[in-house]
């Protein structure tokens, strides 16, 4: 299938990424390489991640108009929060007329719009659900609409939940981050294209926001309610299950497929990493006998012969809307590794791989706790035979 990325990013003048270019793959691992999918994830391969009985997104079209699930009928309030006020100025309510609707949001992306690729990662299920292109108009750029006076620490927000608050999915931030962006990171967004293509229902469409920085379960979907509160502390439907709510992305790495081996010969694997806010330096390998002991005091093994692997480029013909990715492995996203082990006499064997971020810090480290994201270094079975 062709890679989204160049019907999206082609027109904008592409450049070629030669700068970034590795050592060439040997041509046992090139064909490894070959089969890995495209760098942007195909809309029906897109892992889905919805709460709600039935789903927002399986509501029939006629109900989805009706409760503003559509880009004809969307409408956004922002008010503030009864329990603790937030001093408005001018709330944007449906009562009052003052609500966004879509065409409003479109005005605004005439000059606001922003695009920045992001793996949407689920804290509870570890595995990233996809890889795109999102775009959106930043979030305070919305939320000042309502002028907002004083009174303000928390932005609260939700989407369409059948109007059943048992099935509210809500999640929220510092108020600051939403009105500043820390270091290089893109802004919060009111989201209604990924990947060039106007957010399908399942993805959250018509309008979700979405955090780059953050896992999913911050980019809520279906959008429909802002609340500027003065509360000082989160109230995320994902603080129940012990999650840590303020965990930003963390960089790891998995395998894609580790093929069975044969006796003597070099075996070609492939994997990921996602990019987290601590960046990517490196990949690392490292195949032991099954059952082999290890010393209790080395947890993370990071006294074992561990190799790098060959990190791939970025696709090619793509450049960011900024244009070429300023750095690469780029954060927030994900790049495909590569590496070709060396033949083994036959056998079982676990093959581990770990990341060492742009601190030099490897992987489970800096944060080795799994409630705040997956980091645990894998293990997979190789066989020799
Ligand atoms: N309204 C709403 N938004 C939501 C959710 C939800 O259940 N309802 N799930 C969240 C969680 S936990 C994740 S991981 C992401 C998944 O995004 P995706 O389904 O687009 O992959 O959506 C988030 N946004
Ligand atoms: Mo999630």
């Amino acid at each position: 299938m062709t890679d989204p990325s160049r019907r999206l990013f082609l027109g904008l003048g592409a450049t070629s990424l030669a700068e970034f270019a590795r050592p060439v793959p040997p041509p046992e691992l090139a064909v490894s390489i070959d089969k890995l999918d495209p760098y942007f994830t195909a809309p029906a391969d897109f892992g889905d991640v919805s709460r709600g009985s039935p789903l927002p997104h399986k509501l029939p079209d006629a109900k989805k108009r009706e409760v503003g699930m559509h880009r004809d009928t969307w409408q956004l309030e922002v008010v503030s929060d009864p329990d603790n006020p937030a001093t408005l100025g001018k709330p944007l309510t449906k009562k009052a007329g003052t609500a966004i609707d879509f065409a409003a949001l479109m005005e605004l992306a005439k000059t606001k719009a922003v695009r920045f690729p992001k793996i949407m990662t689920c804290l509870n299920l570890g595995c990233p659900l996809g890889m795109g292109v999102w775009e959106g108009v930043p979030l305070r750029d919305v939320l000042w609409l309502a002028q907002p006076k004083a009174n303000w620490r928390r932005v609260f927000y939700h989407g369409y939940h059948n109007d059943d608050p048992k099935q509210m999915f809500r999640s929220s931030l510092p108020t600051g981050r939403v009105l500043e962006d820390p270091h290089d990171c893109p802004p919060v967004v009111l989201c209604y294209k990924l990947n060039g293509e106007f957010l399908s229902s399942e993805r959250g469409g018509p309008v979700r926001v979405v955090v780059p920085e953050a896992y999913g379960f911050k980019s809520v979907k279906w959008v429909n309610t802002i609340t500027l509160s003065n509360l000082a502390h989160a109230n995320d439907t994902y603080a129940a299950q012990n999650n840590d709510v303020d965990s930003p992305l963390k960089t790891f790495a998995a395998t894609i497929r580790v093929p069975d081996a044969k006796p003597g010969e070099p075996t070609p694997v492939t994997g990921y990493a996602q990019v987290g806010v601590s960046g990517l330096s490196k990949v690392q390998v490292w195949v032991s006998a099954a059952g082999k002991a290890w010393p209790a005091d080395d947890p993370y093994f990071t006294k074992a012969p561990w190799t790098d692997a060959l990190i791939l480029d970025p696709p090619k013909d793509w450049v960011t809307p900024a244009g070429k990715p300023a750095e690469w492995p780029m954060k927030l996203t994900k790049a495909y590794w590569a590496a070709l082990l060396p033949g083994l006499p036959a056998g079982e064997y676990v093959l581990r791989c770990r990341t060492i971020d742009s601190k030099k810090q490897a992987q489970p480290m800096p944060r080795p706790f799994k409630k705040s994201g997956r980091c645990d270094i894998e293990e997979v079975k190789l066989t020799v035979r």
